[in-house]
């Protein structure tokens, strides 16, 4: 059997409990099979100089079954690279917000620059057979770097984030050589069916692509296989945590402390993209027009930080904090405070308990590539009294995640009413839906994600190498 090479901007040790989506998927699909997992180191190297010299030594250490390989990135580097082209131009667009976007030229350079490095410090480190697992928009021209220095092995791509139509990607200047470049790889997986979709229509009419089969495009001069590969979490492992001591004492603490009021929970980093600031208005709404509520419902926001040092997660916070504390002024009582908004991050065992407790969550982000949180809810619940998901349409778990409300984050009013539906839901049709949301959720699990993902890779025919590095096929 092929040995597994992921590659990500980031790594982590795979026996760690991790935070934050990619790394919880991929160390599932990694501790499975072993193999190595390559990425930044997260530290930036001064050169003694002041100059650039400072990075590309590669650090090696093994962790269980898993060998990490990571490098350091000098400063130039990591600003118009990660902060720059990742994180203030792919990002946003990524998400539809063109107004966010800062087309800096540098940033381009620095991207490609990182992504060039990347290759040539891997190279040396792969087998012929290895099987190459390539993760997110950080790295999209990988493969056409590696196939430049003469990569052969079979190479996938998976985006964890939302592919946008094609006007939005148009607007990124260099979005055809993105877009080309994935088309280095033997396959490109998406969350949803509407990903796949932008991404067809994308390369149909940007690049006049034929369609070969369902599953196969051929533009740029070469084939690609793609697909959704909607991404999922360990069920049993989440309801373990749910189960275990730490879990049921979280779940009872949270209980007695809420047992006058009703429970609605949010967990997000705090980043635009998850809609917040909306879910604030909704619940200002619902307090405003259902009354009954009042001295009751109770909002507790987990937003955990994230890339502070972008500008417009800036913005967000203060927006968070004023928000916050104009509904806890507005209607909050000696006793009762509407939102509980903890700015910091939350052990990972203690979530099961918290979304156990809480009758509904709210999870409406303006975009998402699919949101995890949705899933991890859903597995924390009592199937015999279990708490509604409020779910936002844009999400991709909305695809899969039918029986849950599923909401407009934009339309506050009709988020409110959703919210309210969902607080006054019989015990029956919870029931109903929260069965057929859990076998979702189980059918489509982390490790269906990642075998039928590697399964396609390895099914990928061989391709020639073609004169200019890319691997050609014969279509
Ligand atoms: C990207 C895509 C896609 C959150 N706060 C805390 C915490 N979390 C954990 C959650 C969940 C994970 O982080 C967040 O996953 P999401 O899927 O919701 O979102 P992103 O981080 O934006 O992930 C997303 C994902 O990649 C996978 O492909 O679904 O669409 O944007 O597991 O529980 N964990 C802890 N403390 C916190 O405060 N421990």
């Amino acid at each position: 059997m092929s040995r597994l090479v992921v590659v990500s901007n980031r790594t982590a040790d795979p026996r760690k409990p991790a935070a934050g989506g990619l790394a919880v998927a991929v160390r599932e699909s990694l501790q499975q099979t072993g193999g190595l997992w390559f990425g930044w180191s997260g530290k930036i190297r001064e050169a003694a100089d002041g100059t650039q010299s400072g990075q590309g030594e590669v650090h090696v250490q093994t962790a269980g079954n898993v060998t990490l390989a990571t490098l350091d990135l000098s400063r130039e580097d990591h600003d118009t690279y990660y902060l720059g082209y990742s994180n203030d131009v792919l990002w946003p667009v990524f998400h539809y917000r063109l107004d966010l976007a800062n087309f800096d030229t540098r940033f381009a350079a620095g991207y490609r620059r990182v992504n060039q490095l990347f290759a040539q410090k891997l190279l040396p480190l792969l087998k012929p057979d290895d099987l190459i697992w390539v993760h997110d928009y950080q790295l999209i021209p990988l493969a056409a770097e590696l196939r430049a220095m003469g990569c052969t092995n079979r190479i996938g791509f998976f985006l964890h984030i939302p592919m946008p139509p094609p006007l939005i990607m148009a607007a990124i200047p260099e979005h055809e050589w993105l877009m080309r470049s994935l088309f280095a790889y033997d396959l490109v997986g998406f969350q949803s069916e509407a990903d796949l979709t932008h991404f067809s229509h994308y390369v149909e009419s940007e690049a006049h692509a034929q369609r070969l089969s369902p599953d196969r495009l051929r533009a740029f001069n070469r084939t690609l296989r793609v697909g959704a590969y909607p991404i999922g979490i360990d069920v049993d492992d989440f309801k373990r945590l749910a189960d275990s001591k730490e879990g049921r004492d979280m779940f009872i603490r949270m209980r007695d402390e809420y047992s006058r009021r009703r429970l609605l929970v949010g967990v997000d980093r705090l980043d635009y993209s998850k809609g917040l600031p909306q879910r604030v208005h909704a619940f200002r709404e619902l307090l405003t027009y259902y009354p009954e509520n009042r001295d009751s419902a109770t909002l507790i926001q987990i937003a955990s930080p994230s890339r502070e040092d972008v500008g417009a997660y800036d913005n967000l916070r203060r927006q968070m904090d004023s928000l916050c504390g104009a509904i806890n002024g507005d209607f909050g009582e000696l006793d009762w405070m509407p939102v509980r908004y903890i700015h910091r991050n939350v052990a990972r065992k203690r979530l099961p308990g918290l979304y156990r407790a809480s009758r509904v969550a709210l999870v409406t982000p303006l975009r998402d590539g699919m949101n995890l949180v949705a899933k991890e809810f859903i597995a924390a619940q009592d199937a015999a009294d279990p708490g509604m998901l409020v779910l936002s349409r844009f999400a991709g778990a909305a695809e899969q995640l039918k029986e849950a409300l599923l909401v407009n984050p934009y339309d506050t009013q009709g988020t409110a009413q959703a919210i309210q539906r969902a607080l006054t839901m019989s015990l029956d049709e919870r029931i109903n839906r929260h069965e057929a949301l859990l076998n979702r959720i189980r059918k489509f699990d982390v490790h269906w994600w990642s075998s039928t993902f590697l399964q396609a890779l390895e099914d990928c025919e061989p391709n020639e190498v073609a004169a200019d590095g890319t691997r050609q096929t014969s279509g």
